[in-house]
């Protein structure tokens, strides 16, 4: 028998990390709803359990800064958390704050569809929840929804297959096993290291080339604790005020303004130091010139040519086909190094594609490769994937899919033309993963509980935006991102990844600063974009 619907005042989907924050900030004045995918609260931290997963920001950096005595009580064990850390840092503000009670856990939403008369969304769960209520604020995740290449074959493959963001949680044993991991990005810079160093073989099948620099991680010393702690309002505070949400050190000066030898001393530098990131702002001009990245990238491509060993592999290792920053940075732990290793050994898929599954393992164009593990760490439909496999219907029967169907549209990530009082947090357009996710999902939550408090003490229904204002947005978006040489790489930021998805880049890169002051600006300017009814 379906159950009798509940009337609320809030939905939040997810509790991931700005999930988690949202419940906190908005229970007590609202009635709320939080409905969550997996068995535990994290989100991306509750996903990926795959060896190595690691967090590439700093700790002291990538946590809440909602609760002074939460930050100051804190302690990361390392400069940059390792999974368990997080999900265990995720489940302790979940008790601190005494969160759970209005999570439901395991419990994904199916479809939400919106009810223009009594301006309500009736949000269907898988459990079979039906929850009415005035406001949903979807913290679904910019890289939730994996992908999972559809080769044929699939059924008739006899071994092991595991997404990394679907990773089992009991320990695998490997040792006997030959494993194959597709995929070169992030996730399998950090996985294959430890997936080589635990098993018989590994072959990586590489279709593009990463750039990836060491990872600076170590035990978090107590001096640079200590002045964290110290200083905690006062960098929370300059975080805001930073391209990306981050503290990392930007440059003075453009790479033509440098001789070969202080280009060369400011890369060293870059390379040895803690962040990755560093290498993206080593000069002023990385992410907007040419020339200036290939400085970049050919040092970067000349690290890669002094690790591995065997020349011809490095040079299948050194990227070659698009600018350095352009596709998300990986830090890694030892990830060419492993090249050396008489175990592993690298396939190049883009010139002989996989085709199929076989019984035993995969074929390319070219070959067969006997598998008894295959790792797909073949990344996400990201931004937009999540909310894409929910059924959206928005106002006159509006699928938020076909809407969608040529990239998506919104108005300053925040809200979509159609589908009114629903609130994405780290929606498309937004500065989401080129921000710093944390404290820039905090102001997001802050944002938006702001637009629910006005709407209610001005006693409007309902809030929508207008095409107008989606269509300035995108052009501000596009703007920003053609300044720079981000559009030069098929990625996830512009959904390349995947087999025909349409859209441009779907990230704001004119930094974080000033997509905060467009937001508040039209909020001040009586909503502007906005229709409030
Ligand atoms: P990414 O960065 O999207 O990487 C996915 C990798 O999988 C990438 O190397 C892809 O090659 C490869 N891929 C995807 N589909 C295929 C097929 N069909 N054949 C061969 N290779 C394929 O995802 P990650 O999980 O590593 O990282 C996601 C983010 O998480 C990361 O950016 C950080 O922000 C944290 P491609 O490059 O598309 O040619």
């Amino acid at each position: 028998m379906a159950k009798p619907p509940e009337n609320i005042d809030i939905v939040i989907i997810g509790a991931g990390f700005s999930g988690l924050y949202a419940v906190h900030k908005l229970r007590d004045k609202y009635d709320i709803v939080c409905f969550e995918a997996g068995e535990g609260v994290g989100g991306t931290w509750f996903w990926n359990r795959y060896p190595g997963a690691r967090v590439d920001i700093e700790s002291v950096e990538y946590s809440y800064s909602f609760d002074e005595d939460l930050q100051q009580e804190w302690k990361w064990p390392e400069y940059f958390s390792a999974q368990p850390d997080l999900e265990r840092y995720a489940n302790h503000v979940a008790d601190r704050f005494g969160l759970r009670k209005d999570i439901r856990l395991s419990n994904p939403v199916k479809s939400l569809r919106f009810d223009k008369d009594a301006n309500r969304w009736h949000v269907q769960s898988a459990n079979g929840d039906h929850v009415i209520c005035k406001y949903v604020i979807a913290a679904t995740g910019a890289l939730s929804a994996p992908n999972m290449p559809d080769w044929p074959g699939r059924e008739k493959y006899r071994g092991e297959i595991y997404h990394t963001t679907q990773w089992p949680g009991e320990p695998l044993d490997l040792k006997d096993k030959r494993v194959g991991i597709i995929g070169t990005g992030s996730t399998a810079i950090q996985a294959a290291p430890i997936l080589a160093e635990c098993s018989k073989h590994l072959t990586v099948f590489q279709r593009t080339p990463a750039f990836s620099m060491p990872s600076g991680n170590r035990p978090l010393d107590e001096e640079h604790e200590r002045s964290w702690k110290e200083n905690y309002s006062e960098r929370r505070a300059q975080m805001l005020d930073t391209y990306g949400v981050s503290l990392i050190e930007y440059p003075t000066k453009s790479a033509h303004e440098c001789t070969p030898e202080e280009q060369n001393k400011i890369l060293e530098e870059g390379w040895a130091s803690k962040s990755a990131f560093q290498m993206m702002v080593a000069f002023t001009d990385v992410m907007t010139d040419r020339e200036a990245n290939e400085v970049v990238c050919e040092f970067v491509r000349n690290k890669i040519r002094d690790i591995v060993k065997d020349p011809e592999t490095a040079e299948k290792l050194c990227p070659k086909s698009y600018p350095i920053g352009a596709k998300r940075l990986c830090i890694d732990n030892g990830y060419f190094d492993m090249y050396n290793r008489d175990n592993v050994s690298l396939v190049d898929v883009k010139s002989a594609p996989i085709t199929e599954f076989t019984e035993t393992g995969l074929k390319t164009t070219e070959s067969v490769y006997d598998l008894d593990v295959i790792v797909t760490a073949t990344g996400f439909d990201a931004v937009t994937g999540a909310l894409s496999r929910i059924d959206i219907e928005g106002v006159d029967g509006l699928k938020l899919k076909d809407k969608w169907r040529e990239g998506p549209t919104c108005t300053f990530g925040f809200m979509v033309a159609g589908f009114p009082n629903l609130f994405m947090i780290h929606g498309p357009l937004s500065p989401g993963a080129l921000s710093q996710m944390i404290t820039a999902g905090e102001w997001q939550v802050d944002f938006v509980a702001g637009v629910i408090d006005d709407l209610e003490q001005d006693g409007f229904l309902r809030i929508d935006t207008t095409e107008e204002a989606e269509q300035n947005w995108a052009a501000e978006v596009n703007g920003a991102a053609s300044q720079t040489v981000h559009h030069l790489a098929d990625s996830w930021y512009n959904g390349k990844n995947i087999a025909g998805k349409k859209g441009g880049f779907m990230i704001y890169v004119g930094g974080f600063p000033r997509y905060r002051d467009l937001s508040e600006t039209a909020v001040r300017n009586d909503y502007e974009g906005f229709l409030r009814s």
